[in-house]
């Protein structure tokens, strides 16, 4: 087996997130590189795309967290073999990715400009992006994404969820999911409850 190490922000969520929660339910060791923000900047000028999660593989460096889920999705058996499952399971990653951009280019702004440009996310991109992953889900049986059972898919939308509930984006509505989504909601508590993921946040939370 490869030597694995994962590079991402100490926190448990965004983009590291998934990868992670892959290793962990697959059972495949891994170091748990987990950079302080203080750290970042220095770190910052060696890493190749400039940005996190990063997955070193027998010491080679490689990047982008969706690249990353699928290969550790492969290893860790919740990456889809057929290849039209795994287009569905590309498509919900990749929007995921798309919206998770939009909120990060609000990160940096001052409190006003912020307020603006969340509430015009919340009315608009954001809206539309849960309620077309709500609808995929829908469409793919209502309980995963791709395949009928877990995949990196999941992992991924459960994150973004997990982190728009959280309230720690200042100026989104909590309960954005909860109105226009709930079965995303239903999606991530169905997540949470996986016997390695619950487990793992027990871990985590008295570590
Ligand atoms: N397309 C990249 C985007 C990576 C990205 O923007 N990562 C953020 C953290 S989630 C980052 O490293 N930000 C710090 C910086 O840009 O200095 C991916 O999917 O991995």
């Amino acid at each position: 087996m490869a030597k694995l190490k994962l590079t991402y922000f100490d926190f448990d969520g965004g983009r590291g997130e998934p990868a992670r929660l892959a290793l962990h339910i697959g059972g495949i060791a891994f170091e748990d590189h987990r950079v302080a923000g203080k750290d970042w900047p220095a770190l910052r000028e060696k890493t190749a795309f400039l940005a996190m999660p990063t997955l070193e593989v027998d010491g080679r460096v490689v990047s982008q967290s969706n690249s990353i889920n699928r290969y550790v999705g492969k290893l860790a058996g919740l990456y889809p073999k057929d290849d039209w499952q795994a287009f569905l399971c590309d498509e919900v990653m990749d929007a995921v990715e798309d919206i998770s951009t939009r909120i990060g280019q609000t990160m940096g702004m001052a409190d006003d400009d912020k307020k603006k440009a969340r509430a015009a996310l919340a009315a608009g991109h954001l809206k539309r992006y849960l309620e077309e992953l709500a609808a995929r889900l829908e469409a793919a049986g209502g309980e995963y994404f791709a395949d009928r059972r877990l995949t990196v898919a999941d992992l991924k939308v459960f994150s973004l969820t997990r982190w728009l509930r959280s309230g720690a984006l200042d100026h989104l509505p909590k309960d954005l999911a909860d109105t226009v989504a709930p079965q995303l909601v239903k999606h991530c508590e169905r997540v949470a409850s996986h016997p390695k993921i619950a487990a793992y946040y027990q871990r985590r939370k008295a570590s």
